[in-house]
């Protein structure tokens, strides 16, 4: 049974005015070699936490860099289309708006059972969240089309739909983007024709004056910034450059070439407390940029929005492996035709995105000993082209071979094809729905006597990142489930719900 939503009731929740508070007991492991050493001892843990929600939720602006490409206009568009509940003609039937593919918009958490039935509520019925259709946005291109225009240049939704919001988006017109043709590929030069003038550190002002500007003349409470611009390349990290954060800022008033522009935006995001999402993934968090995150206790999240065949993998390899078979190759192909497969077959800009796809079986293939060797690793291979035709509609294809019972070979053939801004556009509303509520939350571990924000490198945003970005020696998980099982599990801590168990003893 499904149902819209619910309260708990329980001595550990209370439901105040302004914040929901609750006392979690959070239960887990503690490992060590034993005295003897011998082996492991593993002694059970249990820490009391308390948690602080604040149910105001604010009037969000987003503002996205790179607004004028395929993700920034299908997101917009897709965003003002639920909110004027807005239905067209395809060749099959009659469309309506949906936010299909967003983790908090269209899926569902298992509440309990009742009368022997099970119960789901929506995952947005957990705690309160912003409402997407209410989402102001804005942003940046360093191309100047207007956002009907661009929509149109993308070509990825239908037209029926595209006439009939291009009276909304007309008027959207990005504002000038910081553009340095050194760290993109030299075939994006002819698209920019709206850039910012000036040092490295004017861009940068002028990157916080628009901030400030947009907040003040929409009247909204917060902003959420988000990079969905053209993949960099990686920007060297060099000690006295960019290692720390002094030296960082420090370059950037010397101009320094290497400092590249996705940095120069978060940089600002961060030096003005506004949360920073990469949905890219280049190397725009350099060391010194996640100390001054640290320092300014400002949320910074990436990399590399996961959207479809990376999801794919980090699914399938983590049933292969949990499963006790053990994937010897995985060689992954991508087509595709819009101006993201354009920008890299430049090499050293697709070099960032094989990087970022490559990384993602490392810790499902590190945690099975029996399966393999210390250092032992699958062959792994990533290939993108360029194919014009296709689009935006980009093919996946995907071989995995795996060893399996006594000698034997399995192999698993792939064949994914879809509109990828369609499959990117939730997760970006995803991030920036996710990284707000985020702020809303402080927590305290028994013992510590104030309440603090999450760590500002924000793990919470992994289930929809890549390469998720972690606190300097913090594990990074990238398999899908329990990326999402952390996610749904700190939210049913916010209102005193234990973890998803599915252990169903009571029906045992
Ligand atoms: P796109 O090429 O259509 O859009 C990027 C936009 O950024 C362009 O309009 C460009 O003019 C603008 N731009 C470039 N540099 C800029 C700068 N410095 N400042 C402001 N604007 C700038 O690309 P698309 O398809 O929208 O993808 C965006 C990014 O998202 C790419 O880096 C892509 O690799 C990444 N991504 C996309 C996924 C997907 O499924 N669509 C999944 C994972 C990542
Ligand atoms: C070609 O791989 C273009 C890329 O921007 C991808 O579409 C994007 O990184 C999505 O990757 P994945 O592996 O999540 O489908």
């Amino acid at each position: 049974m499904f149902v819209e939503g619910f309260k708990v009731e329980s001595p550990h929740v209370r439901y105040g005015a302004g914040e929901i508070e609750s006392e979690y007991r959070y239960d887990t492991t503690e490992v060590a070699p034993s005295p003897e050493g011998t082996g492991w001892v593993v002694r059970p843990k249990s820490v009391t936490y308390n948690f602080k929600t604040s149910t105001a939720v604010p009037k969000l602006g987003v503002m996205l860099v790179g607004w004028g490409g395929n993700n920034g206009t299908t997101l917009t568009a897709g965003v003002i289309a639920n909110r004027l509940a807005i239905s067209w003609a395809t060749k099959e039937k009659v469309q309506k708006a949906n936010y299909f593919g967003s983790l908090t918009q269209a899926s569902a958490i298992r509440v309990g059972s009742y009368n022997g039935e099970e119960i789901y509520a929506p995952f947005k019925s957990l705690v309160p969240m912003v409402n997407p259709n209410d989402i102001v946005f804005g942003g940046w291109d360093i191309s100047s089309l207007n956002l009907a225009d661009a929509m149109g240049r993308a070509k990825v939704l239908d037209i029926d739909l595209q006439k009939q919001l291009r009276v909304y988006m007309e008027s959207m017109v990005p504002l000038p983007g910081i553009y340095n043709p050194d760290f993109i590929a030299a075939n994006q030069g002819s698209r920019a024709n709206n850039v910012i003038k000036g040092t490295k550190k004017e861009q940068v002002e002028q990157i916080i004056k628009d901030i400030r500007e947009f907040k003040e003349k929409n009247k909204v409470d917060k902003v959420v910034v988000l990079w969905t611009a053209n993949t960099e390349r990686y920007s060297d990290v060099v000690v006295g450059l960019n290692d720390t954060m002094d030296n960082l800022l420090a370059s950037l008033d010397k101009n320094m070439a290497e400092i590249s522009p996705s940095s120069m935006y978060a940089i600002a995001c961060v030096t003005e407390g506004i949360p920073f999402i990469n949905g890219s993934p280049q190397n725009t968090f350099v060391p010194g940029l996640i100390e001054l995150a640290i320092k300014k206790n400002s949320l910074i999240g990436g990399d590399d929005f996961k959207s479809g065949q990376t999801k794919m993998k980090s699914v399938l390899v983590d049933f292969l492996v949990g499963a006790g078979i053990k994937p010897t190759s995985i060689a992954s192909y991508n087509h595709l035709g819009n101006n993201d497969g354009m920008n890299l077959s430049a090499p050293q800009v697709f070099r960032s995105k094989e990087i970022s796809k490559s990384g993602v079986v490392d810790d499902m293939v590190a945690s099975n000993g029996i399966l393999y060797n210390p250092g032992e690793h699958p062959d792994h291979v990533i290939v993108i082209k360029y194919v014009p035709y296709v689009g935006d509609s980009k093919r996946a294809m995907d071989e995995y071979t795996s060893e399996i019972f006594m000698g034997g070979r399995n192999t698993i053939v792939l064949h994914n094809t879809c509109e990828d801004s369609l499959l990117a556009a939730p997760i970006i509303l995803d991030l920036v729905l996710l990284a707000e509520l985020s702020t809303r939350i402080q927590l305290k571990a028994q013992g510590q006597e104030k309440f603090h924000s999450f760590h500002p490198v924000a793990t919470i945003l992994s289930y929809l990142s890549k390469a998720p970005l972690v606190p300097p020696g913090t594990p990074v998980v990238n398999a899908l489930a329990k990326q999402r099982a952390m996610l749904e599990n700190i939210l049913r801590a916010c209102v005193g719900l234990a973890p998803e168990n599915n252990m169903m003893l009571e029906h045992k």
